[in-house]
């Protein structure tokens, strides 16, 4: 027997508990060591019946990840050889009883669905989430699960990869009871039970009753693509996976796993694969920061201030109050602080009238929100967030008087966008205990919060407002100081060089449909009409400042606000909108343009797609590589995780950084000293991507590098 998995024998049931933290995962080990244990539970004449348990915080939460990620990269082996142990599982005389806690994911769900039974306790998760990484099911979860809960059920749980509940579960027939207390002994006597019973246990393959008809399965088959193809954009998995599952409903089983695995091993070497397994990885990885170990005090935030209502200061109130945190919301006067809490209710009712949440937990949330012009009760609070619009001096004197009321060791957070930390942290006594906290609006909504550390950060509130990010539910990234952060800094150039293209010729809507086809979530112009484009002339008045003088500056933008189209707000932007919020080509604008560009001596011509991303993404890797080489960013991985989540880039091309070393940074580099040379100084390329791209190397192969370098830092 070896130590990811144990046998104990109680009272005729063989306990088999896999111990592989931190999740369980399935490893060789756990695979011979099932193997052992149902041999040795089924040798034991003193055991009538085998209950497998999870050891630790959960369940089997899948096959290695790791293992895949070296099959996506062209080794051989690194899928776990599963099918043996299902089979030996599922024909065993004595009943096997599968006692799941946590989350039963993927190869977890798979092992589970090959025992006679399966069991879980209320708080308990199941699901097929493979497609997440580019890849289906690959230890028969497609054959077997619309064996136990209907093919309509396993398309929806297969293409959306959204685990479900205990109870769902019990209905759909996936597992056989909820046990309430102890899940080994509740397992343990259920599989007594059974045992009792006696006669044949049921072998999921050989289930055929919750199969459809023949001659209904075209529709549900189409209906199922469909909802891959609406729900899962450009995502080659979830279209895949009803191949497999078409395939449980017309073959044999052992045909269907020969087509299952098939489909599993095209896909696992996929670039999809390949770009969302690092995304996974990725997305862990920005928890590991030099400086902050498990050892770093990290307070714990019971009740949090915000200063500003409006959409940010209510979007973080809510995030807030959606995590059970109270809050202490207030604003300079009466008026915003009423029309906050309004929006608040509002976007709260519209949760309800979408099944999200129930109208009681909106009211627990809403009475989670106390609101109060002043800073009533910010003397208790363990974290003040400012969230007033972007103006320097604004901030700084709201932090100077939060500063004077907060308790000492109450952490000062500014959710600013692109001002300087260190300057907001001088405003205080307590520098050490400033961080900036960028969130994204909607900040109830999206994951990404970049942790801004400052010069004076501590450790400690930096270990604090990753713990916040956290609980929260949202992916914190701990970023340097520097203009704009990673995220937006990057943001600038891509941003300027889509406008310059329309003064070049494009259209808004070419720009937009050659971004949103090449993968991103909206076109940069549709974005802008969207996040208002007053707020990044609001920006670009700030950070006047920093101008280089000489460099081309965007000529339309401007203009557009001096016009009062801020964007969808005002009905106009880039585009008009009608009733419908859809964005609409404006004759208008594309006269302004064309009359700036003319004035501005810029020579018009046409653009193919490829030009776009060209110049528009490699703005962004260029601008990327900087960031990196400066140190703003601890990793290439951590860039993608902040577009993945803050910016609309494709989970499916990995991030922008991941891209550019799929493309190559040779390529790349070549394209930007070609635009350097045709455009001017603003494509001067980053000497970080000129070493990698001289060097044969890619970011990844920086970030290994680095990593090595930056472990104890601080
Ligand atoms: C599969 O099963 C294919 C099959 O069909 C068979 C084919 C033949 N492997 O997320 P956390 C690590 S595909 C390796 O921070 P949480 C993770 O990297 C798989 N490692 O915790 C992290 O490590 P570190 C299908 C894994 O509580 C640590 O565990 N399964 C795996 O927020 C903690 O993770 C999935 O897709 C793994 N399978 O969430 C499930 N899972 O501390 C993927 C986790 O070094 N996993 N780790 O950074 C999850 O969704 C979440 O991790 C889970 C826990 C919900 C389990």
């Amino acid at each position: 027997m070896n130590q990811a998995v144990t046998v104990s024998v109680d009272q005729g049931v063989a306990l088999v508990t896999i111990d592989n933290p931190p999740v369980n995962a399935l490893s060789p080990q756990v695979i011979d060591g099932l193997d052992d244990a149902i041999d040795q539970a089924s040798r034991d004449a003193s055991v009538h019946a085998i209950v497998i348990v999870g050891a630790g915080r959960t369940f089997v939460a899948g096959a290695d990840i790791k293992g895949l990620e070296q099959l996506a990269w062209g080794s051989d082996s690194g899928a776990p050889e599963m099918h043996a142990l299902l089979e030996k599982i599922e024909d065993t005389p004595k009943p096997v009883v599968m006692a799941m806690h946590g989350t039963a994911l993927g190869g977890g769900l798979e092992v589970a669905m090959a025992g006679h039974y399966r069991v879980a306790v209320p708080d308990a998760q199941m699901g097929q989430p493979e497609v997440n990484l580019g890849i289906i099911p690959g230890a028969e979860g497609t054959q077997r699960l619309p064996r136990l809960v209907g093919l309509e059920k396993a398309i929806e749980m297969c293409v959306s990869g959204k685990p479900i509940k205990a109870t769902d579960a019990l209905n759909a027939g996936l597992i056989d009871r909820i046990v309430e207390g102890e899940l080994a002994a509740g397992a343990s006597s259920f599989a007594r039970e059974v045992a009792a019973r006696g006669g044949k246990h049921p072998k999921t393959r050989e289930r055929q009753d919750k199969l459809p008809p023949r001659d209904a399965v075209p529709s549900m088959l189409a209906a199922g693509r469909e909802l891959a193809r609406k729900t899962r954009r450009n995502l080659e998995a979830p279209v895949a996976v009803v191949d497999a599952l078409e395939a449980a409903a017309t073959l044999p089983f052992a045909e269907g796993c020969a087509r299952e695995r098939a489909i599993f091993f095209e896909l696992a070497k996929s670039e999809q694969a390949k770009a969302l397994i690092h995304a996974f990885f990725a997305e862990r990885g920005v928890s590991k920061v030099p400086g902050i170990s498990k050892d770093t005090a990290a307070a714990t935030i019971r009740l949090v201030g915000i200063v500003g209502a409006g959409t940010m200061g209510g979007g973080i109130a809510m995030a807030c109050a959606n995590a059970g945190i109270n809050v202490r919301l207030t604003d300079a006067t009466e008026a915003p602080l009423e029309a906050g809490l309004a929006t608040i209710q509002k976007n709260y009712d519209v949760s309800v009238k979408r099944g999200r949440f129930t109208p009681q937990m909106v009211e627990e949330r809403m009475a989670r929100i106390a609101a109060d012009v002043g800073y009533h009760d910010f003397d208790e609070v363990d974290l003040v967030i400012e969230a007033v619009f972007e103006n320097l001096a604004l901030k700084k004197e709201i932090s100077t008087a939060v500063d004077t009321i907060a308790k000492p060791g109450a952490i000062i957070a500014t959710n600013t966008s692109t001002l300087d930390i260190d300057d907001i942290a001088a405003a205080t006594s307590r520098p050490s205990q400033v961080v900036g906290l960028h969130f994204f609006s909607p900040a109830n909504v999206m994951r990404l919060v970049e942790i801004v550390r400052g010069a004076k950060t501590s450790p400690e509130t930096l270990a604090t407002a990753m713990a916040f990010a956290r609980r929260l539910g949202k992916v914190g990234v701990v970023v340097g100081n520097c203009r704009g952060f990673v995220g937006n800094r990057m943001m600038f150039p891509y941003m300027y060089e889509a406008q310059f293209l329309v003064e070049e010729g494009a259209t808004p809507r070419q720009v937009d449909d050659a971004l949103t086809g090449f993968g991103m979530a909206m076109g940069i112009f549709a974005v802008d009409d969207m996040a208002g484009l007053d707020v990044a002339w609001r920006v670009r008045q700030e950070l006047k400042q920093f101008s280089e003088p000489g460099a081309r500056k965007p000529l339309v933008a401007d203009r557009l606000c001096e016009m009062g189209r801020f964007g969808q707000k005002t009905g106009k932007g880039w585009y008009s909108y009608g009733d419908d919020r859809k964005p609409q080509p404006d004759p208008e604008v594309l006269a302004l343009i064309e009359q700036l560009a003319v004035a501005g001596g810029i020579r018009r011509r046409s653009f193919t797609n490829e030009e776009i991303i060209e110049r528009t993404i490699y703005a962004l890797i260029n601008e990327g590589a900087r960031v990196l080489d400066e140190g703003f960013a601890l990793r290439a991985a951590d860039i993608d995780v902040i577009y993945t989540n803050g910016y609309g880039f494709p989970a499916w091309r990995g991030g922008p950084m991941f891209y550019a070393d799929r493309v190559g940074l040779k390529e790349i580099y070549d394209r930007v000293a070609t635009f350097h040379r045709e455009l001017g100084q603003r494509w001067a390329p980053a000497p970080l991507l000129e070493r990698l791209a001289k060097e044969g190397s890619t970011f990844k192969e920086f970030d290994r590098s680095r990593a090595g370098s930056l472990v104890g830092a601080s």
